[in-house]
C-alpha cells in the first residue's frame, strides 16, 4: 500500500485506470480499465519516477486506501450516490458532455446538479493539492474536472498545473447556454496551459474567454487579471492532438496468437470476402444510428451482398443509468434486428452485434481481420479507434472510413473522409471502401501510419509536460503543506 507520499507528477481524473475484481476468496484484485484517457496515459505513467494519479475508484461510498498498481501510486477520491447522480451521471454526462458535442441530444440543466459539481471538484482538488511535491506538476484531465485547476491554484500557487480537455470545446454561440459558464471559464484559467485536441476547439476557448470574461487575449496568450494583491497572471491556450502507445499495438500485430486470432474471426463469420467494422462506446456521438441506416440502405438496395459482406459493430456498454444512453441502446438493438430479420442468412449474421467489452488483443485481432473500419462520429474528440486501425495494419492493407467531424480527421487527411449526416456520402465511402484496388490501399495506409506512428502517445504527453513547463516559473512553495 502507498503512504502519503509527495509526487513531483500527478495525474487528476475523473477515474483511477483500474477496475477492483472481487477474487472467489472475496479480495480485490484491481485490473486495468479499457477507455481512451486510460489507454493513453497508462505508458507514460511508467516512464515518470515519482508520478501519482488521483481518481474515482469506481464504486461508490468511502474510497479504498491509496494503494500500488501498475507501478503507480493511486489516490482514490470518494463519490457517494448523490455525487454519482448529480456530478457525474448530471452535470457532466448528462448537461456537459451533449452541450459541448454540439447539442446533438438536448443538454439538461438542474441547478443542484451544478452545486454537486463544485463539492465534488473540490474533492478531487483537494486530494491532488495533497499529495504534489513543493513546486511539482499537476496535470488534470477531462470535462468532469474544470474547477479543479482553479481550486488548486488557490491552495497551492507554487505547483505547475495543466489541463487537457479529451472531447470537444464548443462554439461560443453553444457554450454560452450554459448556465455557469463563466464560473467554468475561470476554473479552467486556473491552469497555466490549458490543452485542446482540435485547433478549432482551442480557438473555441478563446473566443469564450474574450466575448464572456472580457479578457485579454493575444494569440494563444489570455491574460488573467490580478485582484488586490494577486498579481496578473498569462494563461496559454494550445492543441495537442492525443494518440497511441504505437509500440504496443505494434507488438500485438507481430503476436502470432493473435495473428491467428484475426483469421479465426473471419472463419466464425463464414470466411466472407469482406469484413467491415464498427468500434465505439455505446453513445451518441459516435453516429451509430447513421451508420446503420445506410448499412442496411446498402443491403436494401441489393449494393452489398450480406453473404458475401458482413458489418461487426461493436458497442461498448456505457452510462447505461443515463436516459438517451438507455435510448440510444433501444434503438441500436432493434435496428440491429430489423436488418438480420430482413438479410442475415440462415445460421449468419448480416451485423454481428457485440455489446460487451473485450482486451486489447482481441480488439488487435479484430482490426487485423477488417477490410474496412466506419468511423461516423458525429462530433468527437479524437477518436483513438481510427488511430487504433491505422496502428494495427503493418500490412498496409484495409481502408479507414472517417467522420470530419472527428478530430483525428485533422491529421488523418488520407481517411475517406465523410459528413455522417449525409446518408448517401456515407454509403458511396463504404461502396468505395469496399472496391478500393490494393496498390490504393497501401498508399493511403503508408501516408496513414507515417503520421499515427510518427505522432505517439508518449510524444504527446512530453510535449503537454514540456510546453507546461515552459509556461514560466511558478510561486515559490509558501506555507507548509
Ligand atoms: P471515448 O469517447 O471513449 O474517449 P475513443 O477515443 O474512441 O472514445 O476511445 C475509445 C477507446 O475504448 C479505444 O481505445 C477503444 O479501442 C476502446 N474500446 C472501444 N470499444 C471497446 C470494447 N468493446 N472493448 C474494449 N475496448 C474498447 C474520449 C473522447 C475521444 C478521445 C479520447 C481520448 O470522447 O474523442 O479520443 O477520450 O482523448
Amino acid at each position: 500500500m502507498a503512504s502519503q507520499e509527495l509526487h513531483d507528477l500527478v495525474v487528476v481524473a475523473n477515474r483511477l485506470p483500474v477496475d477492483a475484481k472481487t477474487l472467489p476468496d472475496g479480495a480485490t484484485e484491481w485490473v486495468t480499465s479499457p477507455g481512451g484517457l486510460v489507454t493513453a496515459m497508462e505508458s507514460v505513467m511508467r516512464n515518470v519516477d515519482s508520478a501519482a494519479w488521483v481518481g474515482w475508484a469506481g464504486s461508490p461510498g468511502e474510497a479504498p486506501e491509496p494503494f500500488r498498481a501498475d507501478g503507480m501510486d493511486l489516490y482514490p477520491v470518494s463519490l457517494d450516490a448523490t455525487d454519482i447522480e448529480k456530478y457525474y451521471e448530471g452535470f457532466s454526462n448528462a448537461t456537459l458532455w451533449p452541450l459541448y458535442h454540439d447539442v446533438i441530444v438536448d443538454p439538461a440543466y438542474h441547478r443542484t446538479w451544478w452545486d454537486t459539481y463544485v463539492s465534488a471538484n473540490r474533492r478531487f482538488a483537494k486530494a491532488a493539492a495533497a499529495v504534489t511535491a513543493p513546486g511539482g506538476t499537476i496535470w488534470v484531465h477531462d470535462y468532469q474536472l474544470q474547477l479543479v485547476p482553479e481550486m488548486i491554484r488557490s491552495e497551492r500557487p507554487d505547483v505547475r498545473i495543466g489541463f487537457f480537455n479529451h472531447i470537444p470545446f464548443p462554439p461560443v454561440e453553444l457554450f454560452s447556454q450554459l448556465p455557469k459558464r463563466n464560473q467554468v471559464l475561470r476554473g479552467l484559467l486556473g491552469a497555466d496551459l490549458v490543452g485542446f485536441q482540435r485547433e478549432s476547439d482551442t480557438l473555441n476557448f478563446l473566443a469564450s474567454v474574450r466575448h464572456l470574461l472580457g479578457y485579454q487575449v493575444d494569440q494563444r496568450t489570455v491574460t488573467v487579471p490580478g485582484i488586490g494583491a494577486v498579481e496578473p497572471r498569462d494563461v496559454i491556450a494550445g492543441t495537442f492532438p492525443i494518440s497511441l502507445d504505437t509500440q504496443a499495438v505494434t507488438e500485438l500485430t507481430e503476436d502470432p496468437e493473435i495473428k491467428e486470432r484475426a483469421r479465426q474471426l473471419r472463419h466464425d463469420l463464414g470466411d466472407p470476402e469482406n469484413v467491415v467494422l464498427g468500434v465505439d462506446r455505446l453513445d451518441y456521438t459516435k453516429g451509430i444510428r447513421h451508420r446503420l441506416k445506410a448499412w442496411g440502405e446498402l443491403l436494401n438496395d441489393g449494393s452489398i451482398d450480406p453473404r458475401e459482406t458482413v458489418l461487426v459493430q461493436v458497442a461498448t456498454p456505457s452510462r447505461e443509468r443515463v436516459d438517451a444512453y438507455r435510448q440510444l441502446r433501444d434503438e441500436v438493438e432493434l435496428t440491429v434486428g430489423r436488418i438480420n430479420g430482413d438479410h442475415a442468412p440462415i445460421g449468419r449474421p448480416a451485423i454481428s452485434y457485440l455489446h460487451r467489452s473485450f482486451n486489447r488483443r482481441d480488439m488487435t485481432a479484430l482490426y487485423m481481420a477488417a477490410d474496412v473500419v466506419l468511423v461516423t462520429a458525429l462530433r468527437d474528440g479524437m477518436n483513438l479507434v481510427a488511430k487504433e486501425y491505422v496502428a494495427s495494419r503493418p500490412d498496409l492493407r484495409g481502408v479507414l472510413v472517417l467522420s470530419e467531424f472527428a478530430g483525428a480527421a485533422d491529421e488523418l487527411r488520407a481517411a475517406l473522409l465523410v459528413n455522417p449526416h449525409d446518408i448517401d456520402e456515407l454509403k458511396s465511402a463504404a461502396l468505395r471502401a469496399l472496391s478500393m484496388p490494393e496498390e490504393e490501399q497501401e498508399e493511403m495506409m503508408t501516408s496513414l501510419r507515417r503520421q499515427v506512428l510518427d505522432h505517439d502517445v508518449q510524444s504527446w504527453a512530453k510535449h503537454f509536460l514540456d510546453e507546461l513547463e515552459a509556461v514560466g516559473e511558478p510561486a515559490p512553495p509558501s506555507a507548509p503543506i
